[in-house]
C-alpha cells in the first residue's frame, strides 16, 4: 500500500511538472508533520494546561497530519516568532507554516514561499483603555503605540498614520508576551495587532474590563498557510485539505457524522469528499479517505472556527467574512468534482 502511494505521488509530481514531491516523502518517512505555529496566542495556537496546542492554526496542522499520515496526533508543533517564521520554512525546519500569517505581495513573491488559500480573514485593529476617550483611529494622534516586530502591522501603522497626518510613537516588541505586559502596564496608549489577536489578548489582561478594541480596522489581513515554492504536490495537498474542510461545512459533514456519511451518504459531492468515489486521494498521492480522516480529527471549517475563536471559545468572534460564501462570508471551496 505504502509503495503504491509513493509511486502515485511520484507520478503526480511528474505529471504536474513539479520538481519533486519532496515534502510529502519527507513527512511520510519521518512519520510526523512539523508544523510552524505562533509562540502562543489564544484562539490560534496556544498550549493548554496539558501542553496540548489548541487553536485554529493548531487544528489545521492536525487536519494535514490526519490527511497525510492518517493520524492527527502525529504533529510536532514548532513555536515561531513573527521575525523567524519564514526563515524556519525556507530552511526546511518546518513542513508548513500555520501562524496567523498575513499574505502579501512581498511574502508571496520575494522570499521563495508560496501562499495557499486564506483560512481566516482578519484586519489590523487597536486596543485602548476604555477611560482614554478614544473612539476611532483619528483620536490616536500623538499616541504611543505598542506594535510587534516583523509583522505587517509596523508598515500599516506607518502608512495609515502618515496618510491621515497623525503623529505617533511606535514602541516595537520582539516578543508578544512583553508587548502585552507593556500595554497592560500602561506603557502605550494603544496596542495594535490583528483584531482576532487583540480579542485573545484582552482575555488574558489582568483586568479585561479596562480595555476595548476599536471597531475600526486599518488593513486587510488575509491569514493563511505558507509552504516552500517548488513543491506543487505538497501545496496541492495543503490547499485541498483547506477546501475540504469548507466543502464539509457546506455539505453538512461534521466530525460526529463523517464516518456514517462516508458509508451512507447518497450525495455525489459528499461521496467524493469522503473517498467513496472519485479516487481523489490517489490523485494527490494520499489515501482516498484523507478528508474523512481530517474531518474526523478536527471537524469541518465551521466547527474548527466555533471551537477555537467563535462561540465555543473565550474570543467569541462572529463568523463575519469567515462565514461560508452562501451565508454572506468569503469562505468558498472549489467544487469536489
Ligand atoms: N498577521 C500579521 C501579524 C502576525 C503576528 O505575528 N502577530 C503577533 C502579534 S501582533 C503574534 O501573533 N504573535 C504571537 C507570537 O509571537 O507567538 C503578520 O503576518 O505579520
Amino acid at each position: 500500500m505504502r509503495r503504491f502511494i509513493t509511486a502515485a505521488a511520484a507520478a503526480v509530481a511528474l505529471w504536474a511538472g513539479a520538481a519533486s514531491a519532496a515534502t510529502l516523502e519527507t513527512v511520510r518517512g519521518r512519520g510526523q508533520l512539523i508544523c510552524g505555529v505562533s509562540q502562543g496566542f489564544s484562539g490560534f495556537s496556544l498550549p493548554d494546561s496539558r501542553g496540548e496546542y489548541r487553536g485554529l492554526d493548531a487544528d489545521y496542522c492536525r487536519a494535514v497530519a490526519a490527511a497525510v499520515l492518517g493520524d492527527a496526533t502525529k504533529v510536532r508543533f514548532v513555536a515561531l516568532t513573527a521575525q523567524n517564521r519564514f526563515t524556519a520554512l525556507q530552511s526546511g525546519e518546518i513542513d508548513v507554516l500555520f501562524r496567523n500569517s498575513t499574505q502579501t505581495f512581498q511574502r508571496g513573491n520575494t522570499i521563495g514561499l508560496r501562499q495557499l488559500p486564506v483560512n481566516f480573514y482578519d484586519g489590523q485593529g487597536f486596543a485602548v483603555r476604555r477611560d482614554a476617550n478614544v473612539r476611532r483611529v483619528a483620536d490616536l494622534g500623538g499616541a504611543t503605540v505598542c506594535v510587534a516586530q516583523g509583522t505587517t502591522h509596523e508598515l500599516n501603522l506607518a502608512d495609515t498614520f502618515r496618510a491621515r497626518r497623525l503623529s505617533f510613537t511606535p514602541v516595537v516588541f520582539e516578543r508578544i508576551d512583553t508587548m502585552y505586559a507593556a500595554f497592560f502596564a500602561g506603557r502605550c496608549d494603544a496596542m495594535t495587532q490583528d483584531a482576532s489577536a487583540l480579542a485573545g489578548a484582552l482575555t488574558v489582561a489582568p483586568n479585561p474590563a479596562l480595555y476595548a478594541v476599536l471597531e475600526e480596522t486599518i488593513s486587510k489581513e488575509p491569514l493563511g498557510p505558507f509552504v516552500r515554492n517548488g513543491d506543487d504536490v505538497w501545496a496541492n495537498i495543503v490547499t485541498t485539505v483547506h477546501y475540504g474542510l469548507i466543502e464539509a461545512e457546506e455539505y453538512g459533514v461534521t466530525q460526529a457524522n463523517a464516518a456514517q456519511q462516508a458509508t451512507a451518504s447518497t450525495d455525489a459531492t459528499v461521496q467524493r469528499l469522503l473517498g467513496r468515489s472519485g479516487e481523489f486521494g490517489t490523485r494527490l498521492g494520499l489515501d482516498n479517505g484523507f478528508m474523512l480522516a481530517a474531518i474526523r480529527a478536527v471537524g469541518n471549517y465551521g466547527e474548527v472556527f466555533e471551537r477555537n475563536v467563535g462561540q465555543g471559545s473565550t474570543l467569541r468572534l462572529a463568523r463575519g467574512l469567515n462565514g461560508l460564501w452562501n451565508r454572506g462570508g468569503l469562505m468558498y471551496a472549489i467544487p469536489f468534482r
